[in-house]
Parts: structure tokens; C-alpha cells; sequence
């Protein structure tokens, strides 16, 4: 009875310093506990008892943003190399668990994801105890803006630096240079953009960091380092905010390999 009750009291004691972590309102505290089966899931959540594997590659670009996830949110894990010089990506084994014979793969339990940003969401939703509050799943409104600056992070900020790596690192030598050239338009007016949205807030999602926020940094920094791209000149506050979140100590860990 004792330990029943006391493992009741631990569950509602870190509810409630999520729901507070979340910068959720007393507004959204009866939505939280309507979630259909949330007790639960977060009995789950609290407890951490799975072993969590990384397959990917640790210079691609798309591993290293889950393993930033994984790290900024303290949640160990195995990593298990995948040679995709060799093409390991393409044999059964990995195609099994990714059908597009890519990494980066994670397993949690029984649970089997690919897509880095979809699982960098899962981990930052899974795991809210433990590292960085990276994902604001109270709070509807700021959710969305955290969806809101992921999803301008894939359609606008990765294509344009992505396309550049392409031409001028990928094709080896041969870069199309009308695309090129488009490409370092399109980054321009991109990056005013970026520039509006970060002279009035910290962060991209607000003024907590975010998953969105943090998806930037393996693409962004491989455009410094491999372009010699500082893609914010002449950009104050995106320079202001790119220094922040390229120190943080997960992402220096995993750049300085
Ligand atoms: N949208 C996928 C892209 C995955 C992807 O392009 N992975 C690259 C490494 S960053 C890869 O596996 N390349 C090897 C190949 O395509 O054979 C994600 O974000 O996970």
C-alpha cells in the first residue's frame, strides 16, 4: 500500500513539474489529463525502461541530428554503425527497417522509426523528464509554432543549404552554376525571413529553445565547414542565435568527431 501510494505521488509530482516545465497555463491542465490514456503514457514516459539503438552513419548529416536529440535530452543509447560507403543501407537487414535503404534508424522497445526529424520529435515527446524541454506538448499555441519553425527549417533552411552541398561538394567539381546561383538568391531572401522572425524572439519557436531550433545545426554547420559559408553575414540576429545554439555542448560533442 505504502509503495503504491508513494509511486502514485512520484507519478503526479513529475506530471506536474512537466505540465510547469511545458510553460503550460492553468488553462491547459484539465486538456493534459484529457488525453485518453495519459496516466499511462506517462507512467511510461517517467520511467525510461527501454534500451534505445541508433543505426546511422556519424558523418551524415541526418544521423547527427537524432544523435543531438538523444544527447541534449540525456537519453542513452547504443549506436550501431551503418557503412553506407559499403551500402550496408541497402541490404535486407536495413531495408527491413527503413524501405528507403537510408539511415537513420531507431529502435526504442518495440518501437521501430525512421526520418531524423520525425524521430527527434518522438524522443523529445518520449522522454520528457529527462534533458532539455525541447518540445512543448502542453501547450497547443506554442506546439504549433514549434511545428511552425520545423516545418520552415525543412521546406526553406535545409533545401537551399542542402542543394548548395549538392552542387558544389556532391557533384564533385561539376556544380550547374545557374543553380547555384538561384540557390544563393533563394538564401538571401530566406534568411531575411529568419532575420524578421529572430530580431523579436530568442529562439525560432519563441523564447524557449526547440527540436526546430536545434534541427538546423547539422546542415547549417556542414555549409560553414564544407562551403566555407558563413550563410548569416550580414544577418545580426541569426548570427546572435546561431552562436547560441552551435555552442551547446551536445552539438560540440558531435562536430568535434
Ligand atoms: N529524410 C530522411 C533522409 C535520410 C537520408 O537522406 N539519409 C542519408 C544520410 S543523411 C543516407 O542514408 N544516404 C545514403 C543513401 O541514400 O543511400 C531523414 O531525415 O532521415
Amino acid at each position: 500500500m505504502r509503495m503504491f501510494l508513494f509511486t502514485l505521488l512520484t507519478v503526479l509530482a513529475s506530471t506536474a513539474f512537466q505540465i510547469v516545465r511545458s510553460g503550460a497555463t492553468i488553462n491547459d491542465v484539465p486538456q493534459f489529463f484529457s488525453r485518453e490514456g495519459s496516466i499511462a503514457e506517462l507512467w511510461q514516459m517517467g520511467t525510461n525502461a527501454s534500451t534505445v539503438t541508433l543505426y546511422g552513419s556519424q558523418l551524415s548529416t541526418c544521423t547527427q541530428r537524432v544523435e543531438l536529440i538523444l544527447k541534449e535530452k540525456d537519453v542513452p543509447y547504443i549506436f550501431v554503425p551503418v557503412n553506407l560507403k559499403e551500402k550496408e543501407q541497402k541490404s535486407e537487414a536495413h531495408l527491413s527497417m527503413q524501405p528507403f535503404g537510408q539511415v537513420p534508424v531507431l529502435i526504442d522497445g518495440s518501437m521501430q522509426l525512421f526520418e531524423s526529424r520525425a524521430i527527434g520529435r518522438y524522443i523529445a515527446a518520449r522522454y520528457p523528464f529527462r534533458g532539455a524541454p525541447l518540445y512543448p506538448m502542453v501547450n497547443i499555441t506554442r506546439m504549433a509554432w514549434t511545428e511552425q519553425a520545423a516545418s520552415v527549417e525543412l521546406t526553406d533552411f535545409d533545401p537551399v543549404l542542402s542543394g548548395l552541398l549538392f552542387e558544389m561538394i556532391s557533384k564533385g567539381g561539376k556544380p550547374d552554376m545557374k543553380r547555384v546561383q538561384y540557390l544563393k538568391d533563394q538564401l538571401i531572401s530566406k534568411m531575411q525571413g529568419y532575420e524578421r522572425i529572430l530580431s523579436k524572439q530568442k529562439y525560432l519557436a519563441g523564447d524557449a529553445l526547440t527540436i526546430a531550433d536545434l534541427f538546423h545545426l547539422p546542415v547549417g554547420t556542414a555549409a560553414i565547414k564544407k562551403l566555407d559559408l558563413i550563410w548569416y553575414d550580414g544577418f545580426p540576429n541569426i548570427e546572435r542565435w546561431w552562436k547560441d545554439i552551435s555552442s551547446r555542448p551536445a552539438w560540440k560533442e558531435i562536430e568535434s568527431r
